[in-house]
């Protein structure tokens, strides 16, 4: 296994809701690091990527269906250089989120000189673009854009459009789509396994099917785990909770599997919300799938 290279990216501007910049402090509280090296990786802590805040006067921008562009643009660029430089030297980044629009940035730097395959395990699509948003809001475009759809400041992030291609992509879990979103994804050519699919087959056969169809002729893959995939009941400090997600050990297994697949390149875990968390127990949910995916077993 590669050391790991942890990278928190504090950002919140692609989100509606303000928290989940502390997302990464919530994470590391829960003593990430250490139990990472406790599995026996070789790990260390990067810091933080740093990110305006709307406080301190990130500008806005003037199209209202794109909401911080430049900022947000700003961080996935640093970004995406911070995570290739990890690549470079051997590691396997490990991004703390920050809300789900840095993902344009962790891709696109990971997958600089070679070719990733891309598993999104999200309660969202994020397949808007400026033409289908319903919020503006960035985060809710960030699949789209790494597909190659959107503002061309962010498809264009990784330096070559798309960043992934679609058959290289697998959304898992997806089970709240905005109409216009809907069509885009229905011919996007992106293996979608949707919520349907999981109760259907089961997560097991999904997870293995999903892995499967983006490991064609890819040199691995990155992982972008959005917190609000697991049902509210169990994760209830996301940005966007939305109900009827997958269970505790649904999400483990998914993780586990993941593992042991062997092709895990890089990983986000993106909108960690503590403010709408109760005693930070969807940050230990995460770091716990961060060490089922970095290959922690039960026996
Ligand atoms: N589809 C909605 C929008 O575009 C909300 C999607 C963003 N929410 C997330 N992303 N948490 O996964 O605004
Ligand atoms: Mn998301
Ligand atoms: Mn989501
Ligand atoms: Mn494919």
């Amino acid at each position: 296994m590669y050391p790991i290279a942890l990278l928190g990216v504090p950002i919140d501007l692609g989100a509606g809701r303000r928290g989940v910049d502390m997302g990464p402090s919530a994470m590391r509280y829960t003593g990430l690091q250490a139990r990472i090296a406790a599995l026996g990786h070789d790990v260390c802590d990067l810091g933080n990527v740093p990110t305006p805040m709307i406080e301190t006067g990130a500008p806005l921008g003037d199209d209202p269906r794109l909401r911080y562009l430049d900022p947000i643009w700003r961080v996935c660029a640093e970004l995406a250089d911070r995570v290739a430089t990890c690549v470079q030297q051997g590691q396997l980044p490990l991004i703390l989120g920050g809300d789900h629009s840095l993902a344009m940035g962790s891709v696109s730097g990971s997958t600089r000189g070679r070719q990733l395959g891309l598993i999104w395990i999200d309660a969202h699509a994020d397949f808007n673009t400026p033409e289908t948003t319903p919020s503006g809001n960035i985060h809710g475009m960030s699949l789209a854009a790494l597909s190659g759809r959107g503002h061309p400041l962010l498809t264009g992030l990784a330096g070559r459009v798309p960043a992934i291609p679609p058959d290289q992509i697998a959304l898992v879990a997806v089970r709240d789509l905005d109409p216009l979103e809907r069509e885009a994804l229905r011919t996007s050519g992106i293996h979608t396994f949707t919520m349907h699919d999981i109760d259907r087959r089961g997560m097991a056969a999904v997870m293995e099917q999903a892995i499967s169809c983006i490991s064609h002729a890819t040199d691995g893959y990155h992982v972008s785990l959005d917190l609000d995939v697991i049902d509210p009941k169990i994760a209830p400090g996301v940005g966007t909770p939305v109900l009827g997600g997958i269970s505790y050990r649904e999400a483990h297994l998914a993780m586990e599997l993941i593992a042991q697949a062997g092709g895990l390149r890089s990983l986000d875990v993106v909108e960690v919300n503590p403010i709408l968390d109760i005693h930070n127990a969807t940050a230990e949910l995460a770091v716990e799938l961060v060490l089922s995916a970095l290959g922690k077993r039960i026996l």
